[in-house]
């Protein structure tokens, strides 16, 4: 069967792509479903905005969707960028941009004061059925500079908890057994078939 994955975002839909077709879902993501509107994100959390989402593209396709909100939270800067993760430093999304506003933003934090964390909610939606949440998170540090090639993002910037390494740096299997995606998706599993 298949899964909509209420996204635009390329590397959200990757990581789907590969947590998924193991089980034998195949998942389909906005930008292989044209004609389908941008959903304003008005809510004030990442739940709130994964709801929106699935909810909409639900309604518009009669299917069952996923939606996924997330961003990184960083303890010094009071959480955010939080549920501003994508636009954090403009109206277009530009991680290179965006990087670059949280290591200023930080100058001077020291390392054990860099703690920060990434985020996921995820919201599934289907035509006469309630919508269901959970969330996911993992935890680490801002590194100084960025570091690593993989992922997308804020992935150079967050050295993982434990790892000596930041998701950027690790591999795209890695990162998907330990993310803030992979977190909430293991929740989000045993929910899955009410709504097929
Ligand atoms: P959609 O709404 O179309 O899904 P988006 O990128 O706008 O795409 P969000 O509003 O949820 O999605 O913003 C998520 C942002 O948080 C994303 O653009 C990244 O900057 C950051 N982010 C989320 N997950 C991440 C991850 O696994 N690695 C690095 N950065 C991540």
């Amino acid at each position: 069967s298949q899964i909509i994955i209420a996204t635009r975002n390329e590397g959200k839909a990757a990581e789907f792509k590969a947590l998924f077709e193991p089980k034998g879902l195949q998942v389909a993501s906005l930008n292989e479903l044209p004609d389908l509107p941008e959903v304003e994100e008005t809510g004030h959390s990442f739940e709130e905005n994964a709801i929106l989402k699935a909810e909409i593209i639900s309604k518009l396709t009669g299917k069952p969707v996923i939606a996924d909100d997330s961003g990184l939270s960083v303890d010094s800067l009071g959480g955010e960028p939080g549920i501003y993760s994508a636009r954090y430093a403009g109206e277009e999304k530009d991680d290179a941009a965006n990087i670059e506003k949280v290591l200023e933003s930080m100058k001077g934090v020291e390392k054990d004061q860099r703690t920060a964390r990434f985020r996921c909610a995820l919201a599934i939606a289907a035509p006469g059925k309630e919508t269901k949440t959970v969330e996911g998170s993992v935890e680490g540090y801002i590194t100084e500079k960025p570091e690593g090639l993989h992922g997308f993002g804020y992935d150079p910037i967050f050295l993982v908890k434990d790892k000596g390494a930041t998701m950027a740096q690790i591999s795209p299997e890695e990162k998907n057994k330990i993310s803030h995606r992979a977190d909430a998706l293991k929740k989000l599993e045993k929910l899955i078939g009410e709504y097929f």
